[in-house]
């Protein structure tokens, strides 16, 4: 890996620097064309904007590592295989905090055509995308690059439209045409497979199978259609900078380029495409009610010269207006003397408020909540 210092790099701290990082930010979002409207500029050197904190990072990659796969097929039917899987599930998800799923019952023409939706939308003219193109989060149907743009130490190498399926759908004509029926189809298999994977997790805590998904504050399900378009200086910047998913429960596709890390044990490790699986992670809110048996860990997506990657990151979070300020915290049923809580009571709304207050920093929502 090619190591470069931030001094080298200038990351804007400098005091006599005349670089206006903030007018550069505005002036490429009012472009309303994203990442990829920069690269067919034909650019070769990326904007200052985009410059990473990555190269700070001295974690080594493991070569050695690979998540666990966890296979679905007959757990409804077999009982010793659903035993198997939720024993899979516990380990994995306080361990890794992801895992591989395959056999999961959404049909691999299925996977590949939203992938094929998603790069669709973000392959069509710029014109065309700039319609969709907004940072109103309260829109179900939005085009947009970095979420948290202002907010963000440095700007992410990819683009983003984004679908708020529950509980209040967009109508069919909200979606662009280009992916609407496949975005229809997919978030409901996709929403589905989260109601099996709650079951197994409450089976794997103890609880009744009903516990997780019945709870309010996961029945809002989010779709990124993400899109990496090649980089030419990807030594310098991230398709998606360290972090962990302010949600319940991800579901994520990725298609076959690679590029997805997952920090364990201190070391990076790749999530290799495993054609027909979905790469499930646990969330920040599933880690507090859980008082940490699950984990919530750091992940990260590389840029590369090659390209595009796409993925479609499906979130479970919550969505509804009561919801918000529903106060959350550890499950009472899994505290003891051994096991007190280790977050203090706090609201949905108050989690969201701190990860969009910091952006995507390097650090976890959940700080300010643990005791
Ligand atoms: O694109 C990916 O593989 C992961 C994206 C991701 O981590 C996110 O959107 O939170």
């Amino acid at each position: 890996m090619v190591t470069i210092t931030s001094k080298q790099l200038d990351l804007g701290t400098d005091k006599d620097s005349t670089y206006d990082r903030i007018a550069e930010l505005k002036a490429f979002d009012e472009t309303k064309i994203g990442v990829k409207g920069i690269l067919e500029s034909g650019v070769t050197k990326i904007p200052r904007m985009f410059y990473s904190a990555k190269v700070e990072d001295h974690t080594e990659t493991s070569a050695k590592l690979s998540l666990p796969i966890i296979d679905l097929q007959d757990i409804d039917t077999n009982s010793s295989l659903r035993a198997e899987a939720v024993d899979k599930i516990r380990s994995a998800s306080k361990e890794w905090g992801f895992f591989q799923l395959v056999n999961h019952g959404i049909g691999v023409e299925v996977l590949d055509e939203m992938i094929c939706g998603v790069r669709r939308f973000h392959e069509q003219d710029g014109e065309v995308r700039k319609e969709f193109y907004s940072r109103d989060n309260n829109k179900r149907v939005r085009y947009f690059s970095n979420g948290t743009l202002f907010q963000d130490p440095a700007a992410n190498w990819k683009d983003t439209i984004s679908f708020f399926m529950t509980p209040d759908p967009p109508s069919p004509e909200e979606i662009p045409a280009v992916c609407r029926d496949i975005v229809i189809e997919y978030s409901e298999k996709v929403r589905a497979l989260g109601f099996t994977i709650f079951e197994l997790m409450s089976e794997a805590l103890g609880l009744r199978s009903s516990y997780l998904k019945e709870l309010e504050p996961a029945d809002g399900q989010f779709l990124l259609g993400q899109y990496y378009p090649p980089c030419p200086e990807p030594e310098l910047t991230m398709g998606t900078s360290k972090h962990t998913d302010t949600s319940f429960l991800t579901i994520l596709l990725q298609d076959q380029m690679g590029g997805l890390q997952v920090l364990h044990e201190n070391q990076w490790v790749d999530v290799h495409p495993v054609h027909g699986s979905l790469v499930v992670n646990i969330g920040d809110f599933l880690q507090l009610i859980t008082n940490d048996l699950f984990a919530s860990v750091y992940h990260r997506v590389l840029s590369r010269h090659t390209g595009p990657r796409i993925s479609v990151a499906t979130f479970f979070v919550n969505k509804s207006p009561h919801g918000g300020s529903k106060v959350i915290g550890p499950i009472k049923e899994l505290l003891s003397k051994d096991n007190p809580p280790m977050y203090r009571d706090t609201t949905v709304r108050d989690v969201y408020a701190r990860y969009f207050e910091k952006g995507l920093d390097g650090t976890s929502s959940l700080t300010p909540f643990r005791l």
